[in-house]
C-alpha cells in the first residue's frame, strides 16, 4: 500500500483559528513512522500553501468564500494527483470545508475508473448548512451540502461535475450538533445518518456492519474523519467540541472494522486544533486511530 500524506494547513473555513496546524501536530505525533510500521510506503508531499486567513466577518452567508475556494482548488488538484498517480492520498487538515477539494477529487477519480464511491462521514456536526442555513457562515459547516450541489457555483463545480456525489453515497456516523434549518433539510435530502442516539442503542459493531454494508471490489471507500467525532474527553483539541462522543474503544472498533473492508482508498484527517490541545494528545489519539485504519490490531484475528 502507497500511501501520501498531503498537509494543507489553513482554518480558512472554521469558527477558531489553530486547525492551520494541524498537519505539523499530525507530524510531530509521528504519523508517517506510526504507518511504516505497518508495512505502508508513506510519502510526505508537504504542506500545499493558499492565502491567509483575514478572519473577516460573513458576505452573503459565507465566511472568506474566495479563500475556500482557493484553498480547495488546492487540495483538489493535489489529491487528483495522488489518485492518479495510484497512491492513497491522505489529506491532513485544515478545517473541514477542505472535504470538498479533496471528495470533489475522489468522486472525479470514481467516475474516470468506473468505481462507485461510499463516504463515511465521521463527524459530530452534519456539515450540511447552506449559505441561508447557517448560523456562522463558516463553510466546514457545509461541505457536504456543497458536494450534493447545495452552495456556492465556484465551491461545487471544484471537481468538474456538479454535483460531485449523491446523498445516498453517505453516511453520517458520531452525529450530535445539527443546527435547526440544517436538520430540516438533512431529512429533506433523506442524508443517512447514524446518530449518537442510534450508537448508544444500537452499539457501535451494528451500526458499522449498516454503514459498510452493501460494499464491494469495485467500491472506492472514502472516510472523512473530523476529529470531533470522538468524545472531548479523548479529544480536546478541536475548534468545536461537542460531549457524548465515541469513547476510545468505540472509535477504535469503528476504523478497525473499516480497515477490515479492505476498501478505503482515501482519508481525510481534519479540524484537529493543537492551539487548543494538551501536549498535543489530540494528534496522538488521532494517529492511534490511523493506525487502526490501516490494520493494526492486537492480535491476529480469523
Ligand atoms: C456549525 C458548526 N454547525 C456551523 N459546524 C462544524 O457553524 O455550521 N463544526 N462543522 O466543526
Ligand atoms: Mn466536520
Ligand atoms: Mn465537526
Ligand atoms: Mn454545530
Amino acid at each position: 500500500r502507497c500511501v501520501s500524506l498531503i498537509g494543507v494547513p489553513t482554518d480558512i473555513g472554521a469558527g477558531a483559528r489553530g486547525a492551520s496546524m494541524g498537519p505539523e501536530a499530525m507530524r510531530v505525533a509521528d504519523l508517517a513512522a506510526a504507518l511504516r510500521s505497518h508495512g505502508v510506503d508513506v510519502v510526505d508531499r508537504g504542506n500545499l500553501s493558499g492565502p491567509p486567513n483575514p478572519w473577516l466577518p460573513p458576505v452573503d452567508g459565507y465566511r472568506h468564500l474566495n479563500e475556500v475556494v482557493a484553498w480547495n482548488q488546492s487540495a483538489h488538484d493535489a489529491v487528483y494527483a495522488e489518485l492518479k498517480a495510484g497512491r492513497m492520498p491522505i489529506m491532513l487538515g485544515g478545517d473541514h470545508c477542505l472535504g470538498i477539494g479533496s471528495i470533489s477529487a475522489v468522486a472525479k477519480h470514481c467516475r474516470e475508473v468506473g468505481k462507485k464511491l461510499r463516504i463515511l462521514w465521521l463527524d459530530a456536526h452534519a456539515d450540511f448548512n447552506t449559505s441561508t442555513l447557517t448560523p456562522s457562515g463558516n463553510i466546514h459547516g457545509m461541505p457536504v451540502a456543497c458536494l450534493c450541489g447545495f452552495g456556492p457555483q465556484e465551491l461545487i463545480e471544484i471537481g468538474g461535475q456538479v454535483p460531485a456525489i449523491s446523498p445516498k453515497w453517505v453516511r453520517q456516523i458520531g452525529i450530535r450538533s445539527v443546527d435547526a434549518g440544517e436538520k430540516r433539510f438533512v431529512h429533506e435530502q433523506d442524508l443517512e445518518v447514524f446518530d449518537m442516539r442510534y450508537i448508544d442503542e444500537m452499539g457501535m459493531r451494528h451500526t458499522m456492519e449498516l454503514a459498510l454494508a452493501t460494499l464491494d471490489a469495485n467500491t472506492h471507500l472514502h472516510i472523512s474523519f473530523d476529529v470531533d467525532f470522538l468524545d472531548p474527553d479523548i479529544a480536546p483539541g478541536v475548534g468545536t467540541t461537542v460531549p457524548g462522543g465515541p469513547t476510545y474503544r468505540e472509535a477504535h472498533l469503528c476504523m478497525e472494522m473499516i480497515a477490515n473492508t479492505g476498501f478505503m482508498a482515501s482519508l481525510d484527517v481534519v479540524e484537529l486544533n493543537p492551539a487548543l490541545d494538551v501536549q498535543n494528545k489530540t494528534a496522538k489519539v488521532a494517529v492511534d486511530l490511523v493506525e487502526s485504519l490501516f490494520g493494526k490490531s492486537t492480535l491476529m484475528r480469523k
